[in-house]
């Protein structure tokens, strides 16, 4: 057998590392990080590094799964269980109508390029307005606000050649996420390193002592949930000291006015002391900002799991076009995207438009669709609440959502109370355990891919196409199977950008891409014809001008928004609790994945409760002892840590671990869920319905043991 070296890329997260693999009859026998490639330059992390064990590890399956009579999961041919898992489906269409079959899309839905396409083309072919995903539980703040002020056609200032970041809650360098302006994700220590060297100034908002907090310029460790005060408060230095771009205000932003008068009373001694920032360093942290000329202030997860993300990423806009920060007339557009459709880039103002409000409504709490998706936070409301539209059968694509949703005990009951629960999952994950069907799927790996999804994340026009470059077990299936599979069977039509995808004989996926990426910028044959990653050199966009009468101006004072500044005001601290719990990323896991693996168990087989050890001592607990940790909702068991980064009043814990079936003492082993400290119906966001996920107020103790 010849051993040779193929070039793909690791999905193993969203950074979609190039990577180098080297394969024998099929089987990768090693992976490392392709130093050839023109954004990654060979990074890699531990995660995807374990990619050959991952592809033959034991937990793996490698056949689809159905439960029998006795109740036990057992192995079934794919193309069998899809017959069954059709007929269900089609039954309980019939019987309750359309809206009663769901599809949920978790983050390994997002890892394969057409598994979201297809899996919302199935819900439009039958009329099912059921489509969730883990957007909406992530970070839909970030649309809501931009909607409602309206967003800039050429786009904001990006990273790369801007001398200020102000990176707020996000913490690149472990989790390789990168919203616009932030640390590109790709290879982020090195990109980090290169623009400090360059001059840039970084801003770090967090109450952690994060990885990025360390290497930044300016670190403001804002109290959990207080992002709102600080930022009004930023906003009241910058207008009255009258650091705003005046030319671009006059010329584009409404509603500044308003925004003066509603940030008034954020005075540097209430941020002081509500956030905890001193006013020295928020008058430096306006300095820095507003004296730069290019680059904005951009969030990651941390302010949208807490209380008032729609407000949060409202006041961060309201600073950036404050600043004037966006890609003027005559400029070049970094990058305008290779796969996605050209769209012309002017200097002028598009929406406002609300992305949500509209479309079918929740049935509870007044909720809807948020940018064209049903509310994930909601979800197991609308399993359980009996009625007209209940949903009865759960498609649940890459996601685990007895982990990651919030209040634990209440999705427990929901997934209980499903007719139908169909899991495309690679290991028996605590969701998959309770499925009816579990489908294997091929890993990353072993299936041809493109770089969709990071399309326009990149600094530079780049796409990386992969074939398969490992040969898969011999009955999975990719995730879009299990649609185009219901589809063929149940009569319904799948139909993408470029066409209606024919259904028989099966489409294959280059079939499936070509017409999920139809009028793209640069046709898919073509960036199939580099092998590996390339930079696209003859794409070049320029702003251009405003389309002539061109009126819009974004709105800073949409109804309703800065009213909230008013309640943030009027807030008061926590009464009954000593602490609060912020979510965090930790670098050898991703959310509940991979904890399987040894290299990753080597590093921590739970997800320690990270406290200052001031705080540890004063409870007379050390490393290593149980804690329990109380919510006004729940409470878990975690594994105490000191960290000096921690501030004290603050505990850091990873979300999506431990196994409500296994629970107890056994979270030494595999760590507790701090959605079980979550209720989604006392704390929630209003349009988005996204629980308190962090800033969650505690009490921590020493675990008692009982007699
Ligand atoms: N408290 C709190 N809760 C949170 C958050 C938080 O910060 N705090 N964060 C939220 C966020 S941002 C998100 S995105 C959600 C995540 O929510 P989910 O996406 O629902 O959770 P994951 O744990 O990422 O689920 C991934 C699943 O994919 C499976 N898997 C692994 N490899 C493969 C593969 O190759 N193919 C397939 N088909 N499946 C595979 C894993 O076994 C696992 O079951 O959680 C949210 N919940
Ligand atoms: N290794 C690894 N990588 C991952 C994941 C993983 O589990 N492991 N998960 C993936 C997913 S689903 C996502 S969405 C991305 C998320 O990517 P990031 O948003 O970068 O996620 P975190 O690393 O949790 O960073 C959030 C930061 O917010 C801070 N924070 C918490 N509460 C607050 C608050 O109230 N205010 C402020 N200002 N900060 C706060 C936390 O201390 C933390 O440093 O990461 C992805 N990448
Ligand atoms: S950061 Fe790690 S897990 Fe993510 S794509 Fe790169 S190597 Fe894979
Ligand atoms: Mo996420």
């Amino acid at each position: 057998m010849s051993r040779e070296t193929r070039r793909s890329f690791c999905r193993v997260c969203h950074a979609y590392c190039a990577l180098e693999v080297d394969v024998e009859g099929g089987r990768v026998l090693a992976v490392r990080g392709d130093a050839s490639d023109p954004v990654y330059g060979g990074y890699t992390c531990i995660k995807g590094r374990q990619l050959p064990e991952m592809l033959r590890h034991p937990e793996r399956l490698t056949r689809s799964m159905a439960r029998n009579g006795d109740g036990e999961l057992e192995e079934i041919a794919s193309q069998e269980a899809l017959d069954r898992i059709a007929e269900q489906v089609g039954r309980i269409v019939e019987t309750h109508g359309p809206r009663s079959v769901a599809t949920y899309c978790g983050t390994h839905a997002f890892q394969n390029s057409v598994a979201l396409a297809v899996a919302q083309a199935w819900h439009r072919g039958m009329a099912s307005p059921s489509f969730y995903s883990s957007i909406t539980i992530d970070q839909p703040g970030k649309f809501i606000a931009a909607s409602r002020t309206g967003f800039w056609s050429a786009g904001t200032h990006g990273f790369e050649g801007s001398d200020v970041a102000m990176i707020i809650g996000c913490n690149t360098l472990v989790s390789q996420y990168a919203p616009v302006g932030g640390i590109p994700a790709f290879n982020p220590a090195k990109r980090l390193r290169d623009a400090q060297r360059a001059g840039m100034r970084v801003i770090c908002v967090d109450p952690r002592r994060t990885e990025v907090a360390r290497r930044a310029d300016l670190h403001l460790q804002v109290r959990p949930g207080e992002d709102p005060t600080l930022l009004a408060g930023m906003i009241r230095l910058v207008l009255e000291q009258g650091l705003q771009d005046a030319a671009f205000c006059d010329s584009h932003v409404n509603g500044i006015e308003e925004l003066r008068h509603a940030v008034a009373p954020f005075t540097p001694a209430l941020v002081e002391s509500r956030a905890g920032i001193a006013p020295d360093l928020l008058q430096r942290a306006v300095r820095i900002f507003a004296s730069a000329t290019r680059g904005i202030a951009s969030t990651g997860t941390g302010p949208d799991m807490a209380p008032r993300p729609n407000l949060t990423e409202h006041l961060v806009i309201a600073l950036n076009l404050l600043c004037g920060r966006v890609n003027r007339e005559g400029e070049a557009v970094r990058n305008p995207g290779v796969l996605t459709p050209p769209l012309p880039r002017r200097a002028q103002v598009v929406g406002p438009r609300p992305a949500f409000g509209h479309g079918p409504r929740s049935r509870v709490r007044g909720l809807g669709q948020v940018i064209g998706e049903m509310p994930t936070a909601a979800l197991s409301d609308e399993i359980l609440e009996p009625g007209e539209g209940q949903v009865r059968a759960l498609l649940c694509i890459g996601g685990n959502p007895l982990v990651a949703f919030p209040d634990q005990a209440k999705t427990a009951r929901a997934l209980g109370a499903l007719e139908l629960l169909v899991c495309v999952d690679a290991y028996l994950s605590a969701t998959a355990r309770r499925a009816d069907f579990v489908l294997a799927p091929k890993l990353c790996l072993e299936r041809p891919d493109v770089t969709w999804l990071t399309d326009t994340w990149y600094e530079t026009p780049y796409a990386h196409y992969t074939p398969a470059v490992a040969e898969a077990p011999d009955d999975v299936i990719e995730e879009w199977e299990l649609f185009t599979g219901l589809a063929r069977r149940l009569g319904s039509t799948i139909e993408l950008p470029g066409g209606v995808l024919p259904l028989e004989p099966p489409p294959s996926k280059d079939e499936v891409l070509a017409l999920a990426t139809a009028g793209g910028r640069v046709p898919l044959d073509r960036v199939r014809e580099h092998a590996g990653g390339h930079v696209y050199e003859d794409i070049h966009v320029t702003v251009e001008a405003p389309r002539p009468g061109a009126q819009k101006r974004f709105e800073l004072a949409p109804p309703g928004v800065l009213e909230e500044l008013d309640d943030v005001v009027e807030e008061s601290p926590d009464a009954d609790f000593s602490h609060r719990l912020i979510s965090r990323r930790l670098r050898h896991v991703y959310n509940s994945s991979g904890r399987h693996l040894e290299a990753i168990r080597a590093k921590g087989t739970t997800n320690p409760a990270f406290m200052n050890p001031v705080d540890l001592e004063a409870i007379g607990v050390g490393s290593g002892d149980l804690v329990e940790i109380r919510s006004a909702h729940g409470a878990i068991l975690g594994v105490a840590e000191a960290a000096d980064d921690v501030p004290s009043g603050v505990v850091s814990m990873a979300h999506a671990w431990g196994d409500p079936d296994v629970g107890g003492k056994e979270v030494l082993e595999i760590g507790s869920s701090t959605n079980a400290l979550v209720s989604n119906e006392h704390d929630f966001d209003p349009i988005s319905g996204m629980a308190r996920q962090s800033a969650i107020p505690v009490n921590v103790a020493p675990l008692v043991e009982g007699p």
